[in-house]
C-alpha cells in the first residue's frame, strides 16, 4: 500500500474491509499546561482530557490501526501567519516567568486564561502538531488525521489568548497550507467548528479570505453565551472578497442534540460544501456539545458525531484533519473521539436511523441562516418544505442558572414524559468526571469488561428489540422511529455473532403507563414462569456477556460507567441452576429479573423481564396493564415480519391478543 493517496482514498471508502490511513498525534508534554493550585475549583480544561481520549483510543484497539505521528514544535514564522509579534513573545515568555503568582497576574489580564511553566511548550506542540497532521494529509501521505492537542485554539485572537486558548492551532495550520505550502495544491479549506462555543478567533483571521470557508455552529443564547457579544451571529457572513465565506449557526438555547445538528448539516453545511468544493476540511473538533458536558448543555451522542463526520467524508477525497478544541466531560470526549476515529478508519458511520426531531427554534435558526446567505449561496435560496419544518421536538422546560453555562444536562424530551423512574436515573448517569486523580485507563475500561467480552450468551428478546434496527441502538447507540430519546449503545459495538428465532411457552403481556423511550402506553413483559398453553416469539442475539450487561444497563436506565458488571460469569453459572436471578443493582428498573431459557448450541439463553411479584402487582392493579402505543407495537410487528416469523396480519393479531387477554 504505497503512494497515490488520491486513488487509494477514493477506493478505500467503498472497499469495506480495509482501513484508511489515519494519523493520530498525541504527546504527554501537552499536559504540562495546567491550571495552578487545586485551591478552589478544578479547572475543566485539564491535562486529563487528552489522556482520556488517548487511553480510550488505545484500549479500544483503534490507535493501533492508525499511524502515530510525532508531535512537533511550531516555528515562529508559522505563528506569525496569524498572530502578532507581541502575542508570540507573550506566550513564549511564560516558561521563564518563574513564580506562580507572577504567572497568575499575567494570566489575569486575559479572558478565561491560566498559565503554568509548561504552557509555552504545550502551546507550541499543539500548534505544531496540527500543522504536522495537516501537512501529511495535504501531501496524501495520510487520508485523514486527528490531532489530540491542548491547549485548544479557536478563541485565540491575533493579539491575545482567550477562552482557554493560547495559539489558534487550526488557523495556523490553515494559513500554513494556503500561504506557505502552495506546492501541495490545497487552495480552498473548509473549517468546520463544531465546538459548542463560537470560534471567534478563527472567524476574524479569515473574515476577508475567500480561500477559507469558516463554518461554526455554537450556542449563542442571544449573545450571552461565551464568548458573548455578536461575533457569533448569523449576520456575520464575511467581508470584502471573503463575503459569504463565514457561516454562523447560533443556537438560541442549549439542549440541542443529534437531530438539530444533522438538520443543520443537511440544510446548510452540506449543500454549501458541495458548492465551495474544498480541497481539505479542518474540523475544530471540540466535544463540549456532547451529551454530559458540564459547560455545553447540548446533547450530541457519539453516534451523532460519527454521522456529522461521515457526511463530511464525501468532500475533498476524505482529506479531513480534526483538531481537538474544547470538551470537558472526560467520558463524553473520549467516546465521541472514538466514534470519530472509527469513521475516519472505515469511511462509514454505523448505520442507525435517527428519527428524533429538531427543536422549532432549530428550524427558525436554519431559515435565518439560509436567508442571510442565499445571496452568496443560491443553493440555500428555496424555502424549506412545510412538512420538514413541522417536525419538531417540544422543548423541555427545566431550570437553568443565569449564566446559562452550567445548566444541568437535559434530554430533548417533552416535559410530559419526564417521570421519576425513566428520567432521573438516566440524568444521574451523565456524571461529570471531575476527579482527575483516578487512573484513566481503569476508569475508561474496567477489567470486568475484557473478562466478560470473552463469554457469549444468547440475549432473547420478546419486545421492541425483536426489530434488528432497534436492538442495534443498544449496541451501536442511536434511536429509531418512535423512540423519544437515543440509546448510548454498548462499549463494545460489534455486531451480534448470530441471530435465531424461537418460540417459548411463556405468556407475553403489556403493562405500565408510559416510558421515556416510547411515551404513553404499555411495554412488553414476559411472564417469568412457563405455561404450556402459551407461545411467545423471541429473537435471540448471540452477544458477549459484556454487551449483555450494557443492554441490561440500558434496559434499566443505568450508567455504563461502573466498576462492576450487573451480571458476571458467576451469576451466569448460578442462573443455569436457579433458572432466574433478580439483579440487585437494578431492582428499581423494570427488567431486573433475568430468566434462563435453556441453551442453544451450548450457549445459555437469557431474557430480561419483571419479577413474579411485579406480575402480582400488575394483576392486583397496583401497576397498570396497558396496551402498547402504536409506534411501540409497530416496532414489534415489523420485527416479527422482518425476522420472517409471522406475516403482518399474524403479527398484529399476536400483539393484539397479548395486549387484550387477561393475565
Ligand atoms: N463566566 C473552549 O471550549 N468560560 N473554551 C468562562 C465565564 C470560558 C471555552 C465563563 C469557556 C471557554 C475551547
Ligand atoms: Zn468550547
Amino acid at each position: 500500500m504505497e503512494s497515490n493517496g488520491e486513488i487509494e482514498s477514493s477506493l478505500s471508502r467503498s472497499n469495506g474491509g480495509e482501513d484508511r490511513r489515519v494519523g493520530l498525534i498525541f504527546d504527554e508534554r501537552m499536559c504540562k499546561h495546567y491550571a495552578p493550585a487545586p485551591a478552589e475549583e478544578h479547572h475543566p480544561e485539564c491535562p486529563d482530557r487528552i489522556l482520556a481520549i488517548w487511553s480510550l483510543l488505545n484500549s479500544s484497539g483503534l490507535a493501533k490501526r492508525c499511524i502515530i505521528l510525532k508531535a512537533k514544535d511550531v516555528e515562529d514564522n508559522h505563528l506569525a501567519l496569524v498572530h502578532t509579534k507581541k502575542h508570540i513573545s507573550l506566550i513564549k515568555s511564560i516558561s521563564s516567568v518563574n513564580s506562580e503568582s507572577k504567572r497568575s497576574r499575567l494570566a489575569a489580564r486575559f479572558n478565561s486564561i491560566y498559565f503554568s511553566e509548561g504552557s509555552t511548550e504545550a502551546a507550541s506542540l499543539a500548534a505544531g502538531s496540527v500543522i504536522e497532521a495537516a501537512e501529511k494529509v495535504a501531501k496524501g501521505e495520510l487520508d485523514s488525521a486527528f490531532a489530540i492537542v491542548r491547549p485548544p485554539g479557536h478563541h485565540a485572537e491575533e493579539g491575545e489568548p482567550m477562552g482557554f486558548c493560547l495559539y489558534n492551532n487550526v488557523a495556523i495550520a490553515t494559513s500554513y497550507l494556503l500561504n506557505e505550502r502552495r506546492d501541495l495544491g490545497i487552495n480552498k479549506i473548509l473549517i468546520v467548528d463544531w465546538d459548542v462555543h463560537h470560534g471567534n478567533g478563527t472567524q476574524k483571521m479569515f473574515y476577508k479570505d475567500p480561500r477559507v470557508l469558516f463554518f461554526s455552529v455554537h450556542r449563542y443564547d442571544s449573545g450571552t453565551f461565551y464568548p458573548s457579544g455578536h461575533d457569533g451571529s448569523y449576520i456575520m457572513t464575511g467581508e470584502d472578497s471573503g463575503a459569504g465565506h463565514n457561516i454562523n449557526v447560533p443556537w438560541e438555547h442549549g439542549r440541542c442534540g443529534d437531530a438539530d445538528y444533522l438538520a443543520v448539516w443537511d440544510n446548510i453545511l452540506i449543500p454549501v460544501a458541495k458548492e465551495f468544493y474544498p480541497d481539505m476540511i479542518i474540523v475544530s473538533a471540540g466535544f463540549d456539545a456532547a451529551i454530559g458536558d458540564p459547560l455545553g448543555g447540548c446533547c450530541i451522542t457519539p453516534h451523532g458525531y460519527s454521522i456529522m463526520l461521515d457526511k463530511l467524508m464525501e468532500f475533498a477525497g476524505g482529506k479531513i484533519v480534526m483538531a481537538l478544541e474544547g470538551g470537558y466531560n472526560l467520558n463524553s470526549i473520549a467516546t465521541s473521539a472514538r466514534a470519530c476515529v472509527d469513521v475516519l478508519l472505515h469511511g462509514k458511520a454505523p448505520n442507525v436511523v435517527s428519527e428524533a426531531y429538531p427543536f422549532a427554534s432549530t428550524w427558525r435558526v436554519i431559515q435565518e441562516v439560509r436567508r442571510e446567505l442565499s445571496t452568496y449561496w443560491p443553493v440555500l435560496g428555496g424555502e424549506l418544505p412545510e412538512k420538514t419544518i413541522n417536525k419538531t421536538t417540544q422543548i423541555a422546560v427545566l431550570s437553568s442558572d443565569s449564566e446559562g453555562e452550567t445548566e444541568d444536562i437535559v434530554l430533548a424530551v417533552p416535559e410530559e414524559v419526564l417521570t421519576i423512574d425513566d428520567v432521573i436515573l438516566p440524568l444521574s448517569n451523565l456524571k461529570i468526571d471531575l476527579d482527575s486523580q483516578v487512573d484513566q485507563e481503569a476508569k475508561m475500561k474496567p477489567s470486568w469488561r475484557s473478562e466478560l467480552s470473552k463469554v457469549d450468551v444468547w440475549y432473547a428478546t420478546y419486545g421492541s428489540n425483536m426489530k434488528m434496527a432497534r436492538f442495534r441502538c443498544y449496541i451501536e447507540g442511536g434511536q429509531i422511529e418512535g423512540m423519544r430519546r437515543p440509546c448510548v449503545g454498548s462499549m463494545d459495538k460489534s455486531k451480534p455473532k448470530g441471530i435465531i428465532w424461537k418460540t417459548f411457552p411463556h405468556r407475553l403481556f403489556f403493562a405500565r403507563e408510559r416510558t421515556a423511550t416510547w411515551g404513553p402506553g404499555g411495554v412488553a413483559f414476559l411472564h417469568p414462569n412457563s405455561n404450556a398453553q402459551e407461545k411467545a416469539h423471541l429473537c435471540l442475539y448471540k452477544i458477549t456477556l459484556e454487551q449483555f450487561n450494557d443492554v441490561l444497563f440500558q434496559e434499566n436506565s443505568l450508567n455504563l460507567e461502573t466498576s462492576h458488571p450487573l451480571f458476571d460469569s458467576a451469576a451466569l453459572q448460578t442462573i443455569q441452576t436457579e433458572k432466574s436471578i433478580s439483579v440487585e443493582l437494578v431492582q428499581g428498573g423494570w427488567y431486573h429479573n433475568l430468566v434462563y431459557l435453556g441453551n442453544e448450541g451450548g450457549t445459555p439463553v437469557l431474557t430480561m423481564t419483571c419479577s413474579l411479584s411485579d406480575v402480582d402487582d400488575f394483576m392486583s392493579g397496583k401497576f397498570p396493564i396497558n396496551p402498547p402505543c402504536k409506534e411501540y407495537a409497530n416496532t414489534l410487528i415489523t420485527g416479527l415480519v422482518e425476522g420472517e416469523q409471522l406475516s403482518e396480519e399474524e403479527a398484529s393479531a399476536y400483539i393484539q391478543e397479548a395486549s387484550s387477554k387477561p393475565l
